[in-house]
């Protein structure tokens, strides 16, 4: 699973007299790992400070993505948003890095990151209005659902091609470093995008270039259908990191306390050093890839049932329980509560008059060129001719 497999072949050294031939087994990489999955601390050396106020915050916010998320597929099975991508068993592994953030550290993130924003604050409204692609919407209606992004919440607006944050991030790093900023810049990405040419080359540049950026891996098992042991036979992603002379951690992606004290200490790392940390987050993806895909055709029910078991939301809630944190009335009336916002908001968003017509060549250049135009203008005369079948769009025709 997640491609750290024993694969016969690689898992010996082999010394002649002349030959040291290095595999896979010589790392030995360790998993930092603080929570059974009972909620029980396994390791009482490492304190990593988290208060009620603290936990509490990281609580609510994986309930919060984990709700939003049942509610976002229920409107896409309705026809009210064209697709979805859930992160339900992922949670701990956005939620509980970003907390370990400052706020004015950026965030470039794949497309399973919603956790990282519901942490920083971004509403209800502003999921529904991105999702919904109206006259709200920042991207002006030129992206599909999921593709979020907020300037004031230092988060990079997400582009789904895989891979092109991971070298963005290191040429912002480069650039936090130039500038002298106290901050970093944290890139999320799954273990699949770290197949991708831009993994490469961004953590080369980011180790040779001295950036203060945390590579975040989301190793959740698959990139779509593939499983990671179909993906690469090396040893995960964090072996990748060593080879490129890249600080390496790897850790628990289903235990909040073990990828809080992570990252908390790769930010230390990048900031004090300045310089790259990679963590690999080994966790499941729960949820299908998105809402076009249907896991039961490459994965088996028992495999879901052993991961299922490992839930990062209810580990983090018994350990909670333990050090008498947690209150079951106060969460069931905040999930009420949020169940309630997102019912309502979904209403007016889609409401809302979608994103103007005129906006969809803008932007990209000073002036909007010729061709651009024609295909605009191409592009009304069409809608014009057949209202009926843009019900949403036809009015607002100028
Ligand atoms: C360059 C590129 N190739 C292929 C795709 C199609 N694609 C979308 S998601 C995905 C899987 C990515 O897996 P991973 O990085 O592990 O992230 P996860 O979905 O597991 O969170 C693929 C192949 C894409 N978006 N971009
Ligand atoms: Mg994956």
């Amino acid at each position: 699973m997640q491609g750290v497999q024993d694969r016969n072949h690689l898992s010996n050294v082999t010394v002649s007299n002349k030959v040291t031939v290095i595999t896979n087994g010589l790392l030995d990489i360790p998993m930092l790992q603080l929570l059974n999955p009972e909620g029980n601390e396994t390791n009482t050396d490492l304190d990593c400070n988290i208060d009620q106020v603290l936990a509490k915050r990281i609580l609510f916010s994986m309930h919060y993505t984990r709700l939003l998320d049942e509610r976002m597929i229920a409107a896409q099975r309705q026809g009210r948003i064209s697709f979805y991508l859930a992160s339900r068993g992922e949670e701990a592994a956005t939620v509980a890095s970003t907390a370990a953030l400052s706020n004015s550290d950026m965030i470039m993130s794949q497309y399973r990151e919603q956790g990282a924003l519901v942490y920083r604050g971004y509403t209800t409204e502003q999921f529904m209005n991105q999702m919904f692609s109206n006259e709200l919407d920042p991207n002006k209606g030129r992206q599909m659902p999921i593709h979020y992004g907020d300037m004031a919440l230092n988060f990079m607006t997400v582009s789904s091609p895989l891979g092109t944050q991971i070298p963005q991030a290191s040429g912002y790093a480069y650039g936090q470093a130039l500038a002298n900023e106290p901050s970093i810049t944290m890139c999320f990405f799954g273990e699949g995008a770290a197949s991708e040419g831009d993994f490469h080359a961004g953590l080369n540049m980011a180790a040779v270039l001295d950036c203060p950026v945390i590579f975040f891996c989301r190793n959740n098992g698959y990139a779509i259908s593939t499983p990671a042991d179909e993906q690469f036979a090396g040893d995960g992603i964090a072996s990748r990191g060593i080879g490129y002379g890249v600080r390496t951690i790897r850790v628990d992606g289903n235990d909040v306390l073990a990828i809080y004290a992570a990252t908390k200490e790769a930010r230390k790392i990048a900031l004090e050093h300045q310089c790259p940390v990679l963590i690999e987050a080994m966790t499941y993806r729960l949820s299908a890839h998105s809402t076009s895909d249907d896991p039961s055709g490459y994965r088996s029910k028992d495999e879901e049932q052993k991961w299922a078991l490992r839930d990062p939301i209810t580990r983090f809630q018994a350990w909670m329980q333990h050090k008498g944190f947690f209150d079951q009335d106060e969460l069931n009336q905040y999930i009420q509560q949020k169940r309630d916002e997102i019912l309502a908001a979904v209403k007016v968003a889609e409401k809302m008059p979608v994103a103007g017509i005129d906006e969809l060549v803008e932007d990209v250049y000073d002036s909007v060129p010729w061709h651009l135009e024609k295909q605009r203008d191409e592009l009304k005369a069409h809608i014009k001719k057949y209202p009926a079948a843009y019900p949403k769009t036809s009015w607002r025709l100028k």
